[in-house]
């Protein structure tokens, strides 16, 4: 069968979350990735959060599956050359260090065209161009300045950030789709390419529904939100609760078991052409007959007494008996699931999305496998590699070292 990205080698220079969620996407599509990190410490990450002493944390495994680890500092003189010869032997090299730090090693982009011609270096920086492009930037920070978190949170209260890693997970995603377009075109040009995706652009790009909204919102307000029709709208995007983005209005309900369940609730889609039913399950059949609440414009004004009737009926259920009920109707409905429930949810076992895997030091772990599934190339999700593990191999192998380089190379902190 084979994988889809066999035979491509990924050198992979990333660290905490962005880069490395590339690069593992890459690994599971098959691709040979091998992690440098620095000797004796490695990827920052491997040492934080951690739930067991001395031993790589969840954050580090959950991230680095199916990688190989070498050790090797390009700025010592041998770690230098190694460097340069892992530039050659590689298709794609990965990185997302602070501004400036790749090229501080030695190897600013001009110096590895010179090396590899064929090189694609995709790198994740905070910023792109502009006033901010040398600051350093973590999740949160791309959250705010992407306009996700002025955009999400309960309407006149703080903005909020969300605990989806739209900026470090959500950039590392975008960065393989510029990965894959470059490999993609280097089939015609044969030559390489830059790759960059910066994370306050790769926010703002899956804030685009929020930048739409901006702009209707210069010809009156957004009555879809909730502030219509009794709030104000300033002059920007308000933050709208739990309003749905699209075209069909939504809100988050308690079901049964609130008071104690902190996740006893379910989004429901009042979508127009099932909203009959629902009325109807609900036991508002007058609605359909009321020209109040029979068409979605009609609704719109009136959404916070639809979404509390709605509730009056789901609080009489739990929330999958809710989605059992709704969903034969085609009303688009979504529990809220916690982590918990997920992690034992027997389907995204079953699919490969939710793992276990042995690790020779911590034991079983779950990790999230590849969400993006290929028919011919399925992935087969692997544990992260321990610090190093990989060295001697990958300096014989891809680099072509002998016992006593890889000798002297030890001697002088290289690896
Ligand atoms: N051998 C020797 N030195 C190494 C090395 C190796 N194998 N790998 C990295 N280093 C060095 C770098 O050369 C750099 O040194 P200099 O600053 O002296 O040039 C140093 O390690 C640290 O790099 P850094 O500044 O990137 O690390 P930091 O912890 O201070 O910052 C972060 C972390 C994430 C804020 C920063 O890397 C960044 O802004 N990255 C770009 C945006 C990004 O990806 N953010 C996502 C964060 S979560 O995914």
């Amino acid at each position: 069968m084979g994988k889809a990205l066999e035979k491509i080698r990924i050198l992979d220079m990333t660290h905490v979350q962005s880069g490395p969620t590339c690069t593992q996407i890459l690994a599971w599509f098959g691709a040979d990735v091998i992690k440098v990190e620095r000797p004796g410490v490695g990827d920052a990450t491997r040492a934080q959060l951690r739930d067991i002493p001395d031993v790589d944390s969840l954050y580090f495994t959950m991230l680095n599956g199916n990688k190989r680890s070498v050790t090797l500092n390009p700025k010592t003189e041998a770690g230098n050359r190694i460097f340069a010869r892992l530039i050659e032997a590689c298709d794609v090299m990965v990185e997302n260090f602070a501004p400036g730090a790749i090229d501080r090693m030695g190897f600013p982009w001009e110096k590895i065209q010179e090396i590899n011609p064929r090189m694609i270096y995709a790198s994740v920086k905070g910023f792109g161009p502009g006033p901010f492009e040398d600051c350093k930037v973590y999740e949160n920070v791309a959250q705010c300045t992407g306009g996700a978190a002025s955009t999400t949170g309960e309407i006149d209260r703080v903005p909020l950030v969300t605990g989806a890693q739209i900026g470090d997970s959500g950039t590392g995603i975008h960065l393989v789709a510029g990965i894959l377009a470059a490999l993609l075109h280097r089939e015609k040009s044969g030559r390489g390419q830059r790759v960059t995706c910066a994370m306050q652009d790769a926010v703002l790009n899956l804030c685009r529904v929020k930048m739409r909204d901006q702009q209707r919102l210069a010809h009156g307000p957004l009555k879809e939100y909730p502030q219509y029709p009794h709030g104000r709208f300033g002059r920007a995007v308000p933050r709208a609760g739990n309003a749905s983005g699209g075209g069909h209005p939504g809100w988050i309900v308690k079901c049964k078991g609130w008071e104690d369940d902190p996740d006893a609730y379910i989004y429901v889609i009042t979508q127009a052409q099932a909203f009959p039913a629902l009325a109807r399950v609900i036991g508002h059949e007058d609605w359909l007959e009321d020209p109040d609440y029979n068409t979605p414009e009609a609704r719109l004004p009136r959404l916070e007494h639809v979404f509390s009737e709605i509730e009056k009926w789901t609080m009489t259920r739990d929330k999958m008996e809710v989605m059992a009920t709704l969903n034969p109707l085609n009303v688009p409905c979504g529990p809220i699931l916690s982590m918990k429930e997920l992690a034992a949810e027997p389907s995204l076992r079953g699919a490969g999305t939710v793992v276990e895997v042995d690790h020779p030091e911590r034991g079983p772990y779950l990790t999230v496998g590849n969400p993006i599934k290929l028919s011919d190339s399925p992935a087969d999700v692997e544990r992260a590699p321990l610090l190093g593990e990989h060295t001697e191999e990958i300096l014989k192998s891809v680099v072509g070292l002998d016992d006593d380089e890889i000798s002297a190379a030890r001697a002088q902190g290289a690896i």
